[in-house]
């Protein structure tokens, strides 16, 4: 396999120094060695779309420039790409790493879709595609032969089957600022509100509330990075007797920073939403988001909730106690350690996704009775609507 080293060099060798991207541990070598190298300066982007349209900007500004995205973000990415890219004729060089493919583990049901369809839904648009290939001459060839057909103004997609290996990274400087750890800041959450519905974002987040407060009225994302806060605003937002908590890291509440107005919108008075901010995209080795320079409680704000805070030790968490329980919407900003990967497993390690949507769809429904938590799933009549049964 390639090193993370030789797909640098083998970028500098077509003068491309400028990076964008949303981080994929598949990549996290890559984004280790960028960090340290001068020749590269380095874009984190909200989503992939977002990323996808600086590069055409940088393109357009008469740099050489590349996208780093994960499958699971194609559907970011394909509006710029079919209403800007294509129609404009920029020839923008993504890589992509293939999350499912060829088959998806069995713990990652929600990479199994874009696993099977990612080959073909490129073929569809016609866009040329390639495996990045196992060596550094290999891939130097290839990126002349693609620079060939980008003349023709053709975006162009390499593929990255897995992993890259790499040199490992230099020891990270955690700020000594942030101590509370992830998983006592969910536990505490768990304690300031036992009987609320929580819908966790994906990553560590999930797999922390999972192991520390797994009950009915958990619903945790896999995937669906920076939805959490709109799906549990719709909840909210048709069950007002429930108090409902959305759990959001900084990099998941950055990708789709525009709910924050829906919810201010709705002025939702039982939705608390919590950003779990480590200033990294930990779940994938701890890239930096761009959460530094952006202040949530002053957005939250802005955008109409009705009271936002911002705590870093458990007592703060403690004395916030009386604001998270007022007419919401509320903003809870918890600055959080650096560098707490999670230990614990996936949800669907242990119940499949859609028994995991239906027990908390029955939680919810059942206004507060947690007693029946999988009902509807083998055909028990529960008010499950539209969800049908499995
Ligand atoms: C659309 C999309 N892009 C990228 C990913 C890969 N991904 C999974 S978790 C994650 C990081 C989440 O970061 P954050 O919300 O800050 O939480 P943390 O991992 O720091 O707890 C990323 C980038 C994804 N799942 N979906």
């Amino acid at each position: 396999m390639i090193t993370a080293e030789e797909l640098l060099d083998a970028l500098d060798g077509i003068g491309c120094h400028q990076l964008c991207g949303v981080p994929c541990s598949y990549l996290s070598r890559v984004y280790d060695r960028v960090a340290d190298d001068t020749r590269f300066s380095y874009v984190p982007a909200v989503h992939e779309g977002a990323g996808f349209s600086t590069v055409v900007g940088m393109m357009l500004a008469g740099d050489e420039a590349a996208l780093f995205v994960q499958n699971s973000g194609f559907g970011n990415l394909v509006n710029p790409l079919t209403s800007l890219a294509l129609p404009y004729r920029i020839p923008v060089l993504t890589f992509m790493t293939m999350r499912g493919w060829p088959t998806a583990d069995a713990g990652e049901p929600q990479h199994e879709v874009m696993g099977r369809t990612t080959i073909p839904l490129l073929e569809q648009l016609g866009l040329p595609h390639y495996l990045l290939p196992g060596t550094a001459t290999d891939l130097e060839q290839m990126l002349m032969r693609i620079q060939e057909e980008r003349r023709i103004g053709l975006p162009s997609f390499i593929l990255v089957p897995s992993r890259i290996p790499g040199d490992k990274p230099h020891p990270r400087n955690a700020s000594e600022t942030r101590s509370l750890q992830r998983g006592d800041a969910i536990t505490g959450l768990g304690r300031l509100f036992p009987d609320a519905r929580f819908v966790s974002s994906t990553g560590y987040i999930s797999r922390d509330l999972f192991a520390q407060c797994d009950q009915p009225g958990n619903l945790y994302l896999q995937g669906a990075m920076g939805h959490a806060i709109s799906v549990a605003a719709g909840v909210a937002l048709r069950r007002p007797e429930l108090r409902v908590v959305a759990l959001d890291g900084d990099g998941s509440a950055l990708m789709h920073l525009g709910a924050m107005s829906t919810v201010g919108h709705l002025k939702l008075p039982n939705l608390v939403h919590v950003v779990l901010d480590n200033g990294r995209y930990e779940s994938t080795g701890g890239q930096i988001t761009s959460a530094a320079s952006t202040q949530f409680s002053e957005v939250a704000k802005a955008c109409g909730y009705l009271h936002a805070v911002s705590v870093g030790t458990a007592k703060e968490l403690q004395a916030a106690e009386p604001i998270l329980r007022s007419r919401g919407p509320v903003l809870l900003h918890v600055r959080i350690a650096e560098n707490s990967p999670s230990t614990g497993a996936r949800a669907s390690t242990t119940l499949a996704t859609d028994v995991l949507a239906r027990r908390f769809a029955a939680s919810v429904q059942d206004g507060g009775s947690h007693d029946n938590p999988i009902a509807g799933v083998a055909g028990n009549p529960v008010r499950l609507g539209p969800l049908g049964g499995r």
